[in-house]
């Protein structure tokens, strides 16, 4: 099989896992990469030998031609950079968050869906091998059929050192971190039919908010979604998602440091389902940085098979309406409103 030759668009933060990813994977290769500032595009060139640097996307993908596109840039770049690819009929994938309005993001998957080529959202959290373990687990009826679940994420981790933008914005953590824990509780009770929230901002050197508590109806189950960044704890979890599942039949934990309880009619057994820690992965970012491995695999996959991947565009704007809704159902105070009606 001849070698999938990729291209990327945006060398910042975030990016250098994503060149990290496809370098572990065989039958890859990035061919190119872009950014409009030339410093980072010099150094991401550097650090992974890539000699073709562009700083304007359209060069890059009309010179280079790639079979496929990964775009790692923030919100704003991603529906022009998605129609460009679209318009050359180049398989995309795009950063969370999709768009910055539903409207955006629609308009991605029409201009992806009419010129043919797929669309995946980068949206890794679930790929991380704990939740993985936990849907497994749930998929495989061990604890009947679940009736509540929680999605939490709490922690004081700095994130704006490295990620300066997310101090900035009037929206801070539902729309970057509670898209995560929002798709994961997708991925493990289905889709979402209302939803509640509330939020508040603590630290007071951050623009948006920082806390955000929601209330979801799935189908025969409620979960509870709450994210924080403003959360001291005597050990710092940054940056794990811990879940509790409640079904007919028992119950699933994970707890902090990647323990998974599960019990049921069987009795209670523990495991370690600690995510490896790649090659070139950091503690404490590794269970992240191992989704990012797990989607580009996932992303290859579909390519191959000319199947639609789990997290393809038309997928998350299911997860990005829980966004908008979240926030409308904030600012009103927290009534109960239907995504789908965003
Ligand atoms: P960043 O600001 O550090 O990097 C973005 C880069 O894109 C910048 O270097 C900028 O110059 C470049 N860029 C922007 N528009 C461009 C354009 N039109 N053409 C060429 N280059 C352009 O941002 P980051 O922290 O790396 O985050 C990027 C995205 O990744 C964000 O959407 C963020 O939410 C997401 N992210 C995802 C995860 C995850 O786990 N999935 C983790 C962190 C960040
Ligand atoms: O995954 C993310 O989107 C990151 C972080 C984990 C720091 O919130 O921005």
């Amino acid at each position: 099989m001849s070698e999938l030759k990729g291209a990327l668009i945006g060398c910042g933060f975030f990016a250098v896992n994503q060149m990290h990813g496809w370098a572990g994977i065989d039958g890859v290769s990035i061919a190119a990469i872009c950014d409009r500032d030339e410093t980072r595009l010099r150094d991401m060139g550097e650090r992974f030998g890539i000699e073709r640097r562009f700083t304007d996307a359209r060069a890059m993908l009309e010179e280079v031609g790639p079979d496929f596109v990964d775009i790692a840039t923030t919100a704003p770049s991603h529906r022009a950079l998605v129609e460009l690819a679209a318009s050359l009929k180049i398989p995309v994938i795009c950063q969370k968050p999709f768009a910055p309005s539903m409207d955006d993001a629609r308009a991605m998957v029409a201009a992806c869906a009419k010129a043919g080529v797929p669309l995946m959202v980068h949206e890794n959290f679930r790929w991380q091998s704990p939740i993985q373990a936990v849907g497994k687990i749930l998929k495989d009826g061990a604890i009947g059929k679940a009736f509540f679940g929680r999605v939490s994420f709490r922690s004081a981790y700095d994130v704006y050192s490295g990620q300066p933008y997310l101090a900035e914005g009037n929206r801070f953590i539902i729309e970057d971190l509670g898209i995560h824990a929002l798709d994961i509780a997708r991925f493990l009770f289905g889709d979402v039919s209302a939803i509640t929230a509330r939020t508040a901002r603590i630290n007071p050197r951050i623009r948006g908010e920082d806390v955000a508590t929601m209330l979801l109806a799935h189908e025969g189950a409620t979960s509870v979604v709450d994210c924080s960044y403003a959360t001291k704890l005597e050990e710092e979890l940054f940056p794990q998602t811990l879940i509790e599942i409640d079904g007919t039949e028992g119950s699933i934990r994970l707890g902090a440091n990647y323990r998974l309880t599960v019990t049921n009619g069987e009795g209670t057994r523990h495991e370690d389902v600690s995510p490896p820690l790649l090659p070139w992965a950091e503690r404490p970012w590794h269970n992240i940085q191992e989704s990012v491995a797990a989607i580009q695999e996932h992303w290859v996959r579909c390519l191959a098979a000319g199947t639609e991947p789990e997290t393809s565009g038309a997928d998350n704007l299911k997860t990005l309406a829980l966004v908008e809704a979240a926030y409308a159902s904030a600012a009103d105070g927290g009534g109960t409103l239907d995504p789908n009606g965003f």
